[in-house]
């Protein structure tokens, strides 16, 4: 692969890759190929770098993986100077990170901020991209890889009303990037995911009166958030080699923590509470992995869910808060895990007040109130925490076209269908970091993005080693694998829930289980065996003429289940 032109004041150059988005996908991609010697043009919407943490400042906003694992391993140096200031980050900080590794790596010369990617039209005669942007540029690349994140594309609400507030409107995973302050106001939370459990009890410090809508009580455990110590930083640093192998080769979720090596009702009562006990007090999302059958058996779920709902139960003063507060209705687990600072105790403040909109949905948006059942709670500011349109939101604001002018849309009107959630056959050189139908969202993320930013690089020197030039998956892989990525979510509870992993937040969106959740650690070995075999189950070529990659994919996978 020659660096065929690296010229940018002309608005039709050409790039060995395209990059969509500047988080931490996009960066390390860009970091990569560099390091190749490719030419790439990343785009990205925002003004900065950081994808995610740009967008998501919304009060509270942290990481819910530990600092010292939810960052980047590619650099030694990084990895040893950089000093995380708490267990979990707080959205700034993580901000202020990304921002360093693009100035230590000298990233934004190749970034292009404040532009979308508008559409990218793929040509069979030529085998280039055709990528055209909101500053009506169009450029062509021979790859395309769409690092544009899982948790990226907001979503509004569709409640009536709510264009006639008059009030301040704020969505969490589209803050402000000036200070908002509540202090002395009448604020309105909408929605009781993660982003709601940590903003709520940050804004209950400063409203006047919080009042917080809830349509599923959330099950969340206590981060135990705390500074870090210079002894907690080294005895990472120091077993930095091992903690990720572990997390990249072992851990199910992309985490360094225990293996549980027994199930829930392996123990008796007392034993079973007293660590349920422990884990509590330990607090973060390893919570779940105190047994390895919390995510496959619902008896065994069970008492992970009695243990935390009785939590609440203690924490929370008045017994009709908390027994609204008490998730009921889902598995825990098979929605994200939250993790909270205070969150159950802040109902305990005579400011906050708890409506319950499932029994009544919220009937209107009026110019000062939300109205539930007749009553309206007048409010200054309303805080909309609710969502994302999930792992395909972002791609699907893109026009795709691959082969025979064939959407990406079109394609995946029925839920997003892939081969290891890298590509998806007709869009040939078109690769997706953390796609669906690979682990992504259900592990530490960095991990994932790393895993896959390394596989495309390498794939994209094997080609350019052997002098081919296009590669796509073939339908018969990506069939096997989207079935198999099915049958093994199938055998867990995680589709029991009405999720954002299953796209059920989002009116009209299919209802597929889209990551993988085999485990991070047979995931790797999955895609490391399928390039080991020259790619099998994709089809590569070189000026047209095209090979398939050996035999099919193996089944049987659907024995490594998560243990989570
Ligand atoms: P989530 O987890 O999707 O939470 C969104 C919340 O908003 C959830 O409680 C929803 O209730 C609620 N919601 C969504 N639409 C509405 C409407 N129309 N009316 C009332 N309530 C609504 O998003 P987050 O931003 O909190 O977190 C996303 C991920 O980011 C999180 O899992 C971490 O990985 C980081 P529902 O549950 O759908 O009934």
């Amino acid at each position: 692969m020659s660096a065929t032109s690296s010229v940018t004041a002309k608005s039709s150059a050409t790039y060995d890759v395209v990059v969509v988005g500047a988080g931490f996908a996009g960066m390390y991609m860009l970091h990569r190929l560099r390091g190749q010697g490719m030419t790439a043009r990343v785009f990205e919407q925002g003004s900065g770098v950081g994808g995610t943490w740009y967008w998501n400042r919304y009060p509270g906003a942290r990481c819910d993986v530990e600092s010292m694992q939810y960052s980047y391993s590619f650099s030694e140096e990084l990895q040893q100077e950089w000093d995380w200031s708490e267990r979990y980050a707080p959205q700034p900080e993580i901000l202020k990170y990304a921002n360093h590794v693009a100035d230590r790596f000298d990233l934004r010369k190749d970034i292009q901020f404040d532009t979308r990617v508008e559409s990218a039209v793929f040509d069979e005669v030529t085998n280039l991209w055709s990528v055209t942007t909101s500053d009506g540029k169009t450029v062509t690349a021979k790859f395309v890889v769409l690092a544009t994140g899982c948790l990226s594309n907001a979503r509004m609400p569709d409640i009536k009303g709510l264009d006639q507030f008059k009030g301040k409107v704020y969505h969490t995973g589209h803050w402000p990037h000036e200070a908002v302050d509540f202090t002395g106001q009448r604020v309105a939370v909408i929605g009781t995911g993660s982003s709601g459990i940590q903003s709520v009890p940050v804004i209950a410090e400063q409203a006047s009166h919080l009042t917080v809508f809830q349509r599923t009580a959330n099950f969340s455990i206590p981060a135990r958030n705390a500074p870090l110590t210079d002894a907690e930083r080294k005895k990472f640093r120091d077993n930095y080699p091992e903690i990720r192998r572990f997390a990249r080769e072992v851990a199910r979720n992309g985490i360094y923590t225990e293996m549980p090596d027994r199930g829930a009702l392996d123990d008796g009562d007392n034993e079973r509470r007293a660590k349920y006990e422990a884990r509590w007090q330990r607090g973060g999302l390893t919570f779940m992995s105190v047994y390895n059958n919390l995510g496959l058996d619902k008896a065994a779920n069970d008492t992970a869910a009695d243990f935390v709902r009785e939590k609440i139960a203690e924490i929370v003063k008045d017994p009709r808060t908390a027994r609204a507060l008490q998730p009921n209705d889902h598995p825990i687990g098979s929605k994200r895990i939250c993790i909270d600072t205070d969150y159950f105790a802040t109902f305990n403040r005579p400011n906050v007040t708890l409506v319950d909109i499932k029994s009544n949905p919220i009937e209107e948006i009026t110019e000062n109130a939300v109205r539930v059942a007749g009553k309206d709670y007048e409010v200054d500011a309303l805080v909309l925490a609710t969502g994302f349109d999930a792992m395909t939101g972002s791609v699907a604001k893109i026009d795709m076209k691959g082969r025979g002018g064939q959407t990406l849309n079109q394609k995946w009107a029925a839920g997003p269908r892939t081969y290891l959630g890298l590509m998806s056959a007709g869009f040939p050189n078109l690769f997706v970091i953390t796609g669906p139908g690979s682990p992504s969202v259900l592990s530490n993320m960095i991990v994932s993005i790393e895993q896959h930013v390394d596989w495309i690089a390498d794939c994209l020197a094997y080609m350019r080693e052997r002098g081919l030039d296009t590669m796509e998956a073939s339908a018969d892989a990506e069939d096997k694998w989207v079935d198999h990525v099915n049958e093994v979510a199938a055998a867990t509870l995680y589709p029991q829930a009405n999720s954002w992993y299953m796209g059920a937040n989002v009116p009209g969106k299919p209802r597929i289980f889209m990551p993988y959740i085999g485990g991070v650690g047979p995931y790797r070995k999955i895609c490391d065996e399928v390039a080991a075999k020259g790619y099998e189950g994709f089809v590569m070529g070189a000026g047209g003429s095209a090979t398939q990659g050996r035999g099919v994919i193996s089944r049987g996978i659907v024995t490594l289940l998560p243990s989570w």
